[in-house]
């Protein structure tokens, strides 16, 4: 398993729920003094970063890109892959290929978490999957390029109801037309949606492509109730490889929250 570290690069945004804000270089820095193999951004659009900066400060700090976020469609321009309008709809699959290709271009797998939408009211429930559907085989063509997967990101019932639970995911997952769309578990999500974490973890097994760590109250690893002994024992057992990626608050501020969550990580999920 490899480590990763969330890195928010919308500005204009009051408070959000990753590790780092800003900041490329030095944030990568000290990702990297710290441990971690890898960041996952969240970007306001796929061309908002400048390739050779990221380049550069991927490869000083021996760094990966692990994973892009599309929740950026949503965050700063109010995109939904299920929206009852053709056009933002449109507008959405656009962007959600165009950060396949951005990440795909570094070797990172491309999320679609908040950019799934959900059931808006007036609009059937098999209809805005549907859209979900298309939107997702349409990104995994493009991951295909890039011999990749794509992410799906179950997440609970206050944000969304579209898709809360591992086993909703596997679902969708097992009928569409794609081999390549994995699920992103993300432990924050699943304290409030699953009976059991690592007994969805075990349940979802091979559908698992990432994960997000942050504990109950989505503060970093150790600072709440989630027992991550038994969430790492149930990702070796599963056989699990990829990257844990912190996405939690900064608390009590962002290197000491990626300190923390390290030391949590290499007692229970890395070893
Ligand atoms: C994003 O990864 C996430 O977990 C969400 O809560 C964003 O709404
Ligand atoms: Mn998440």
């Amino acid at each position: 398993m490899k480590a990763g570290a969330s890195l928010w690069l919308i500005t204009g945004v009051e408070g959000n729920w990753f590790l780092f804000d800003g900041e490329l270089e030095a944030n990568c820095a000290t990702a990297a003094e710290l441990g971690y193999d890898g960041i996952e951004l969240m970007v306001p659009a796929a061309g908002a970063v400048d390739r050779g900066r990221l380049e550069k400060a991927l490869t000083d700090n021996g760094l990966k890109l692990s994973t892009v976020s599309s929740g950026g469609g949503v965050i700063s321009h109010g995109l939904s892959f299920s929206s009852p309008d053709a056009g933002i709809r449109a507008r959405a699959r656009r962007f959600g290929v165009d950060i396949v290709e951005f990440a795909g271009s570094f070797g990172g797998e491309a999320i679609f978490g908040m950019l799934k939408g959900k059931v808006e009211p007036g609009v059937a429930r098999a209809d805005a999957v549907a859209c979900v559907r298309e939107a997702l085989e349409e990104a995994a063509v493009a991951a295909a390029e890039y011999g990749l997967n794509v992410l799906v990101e179950p997440q609970n019932r206050y944000e969304t109801n579209l898709i809360n639970r591992l086993d909703e995911a596997v679902e969708l997952i097992d009928t569409l037309d794609a081999t390549n769309v994995r699920i992103l578990a993300d432990t924050f999500h699943m304290n409030i949606e699953e009976r059991s974490i690592a007994g969805a973890l075990r349940a979802a097994g091979a559908h698992i492509g990432h994960i997000h760590v942050a504990d109950s109250n989505r503060l970093p690893p150790g600072h709440g109730h989630i027992d991550f002994g038994a969430v790492g024992a149930a990702l070796r057992e599963i056989g699990y490889t990829g990257y844990t990626v912190v996405e939690c608050m900064a608390y009590p501020n962002a290197k000491d929250a990626a300190a923390a969550a390290m030391t949590c990580l290499r007692e229970c999920m890395l070893g």
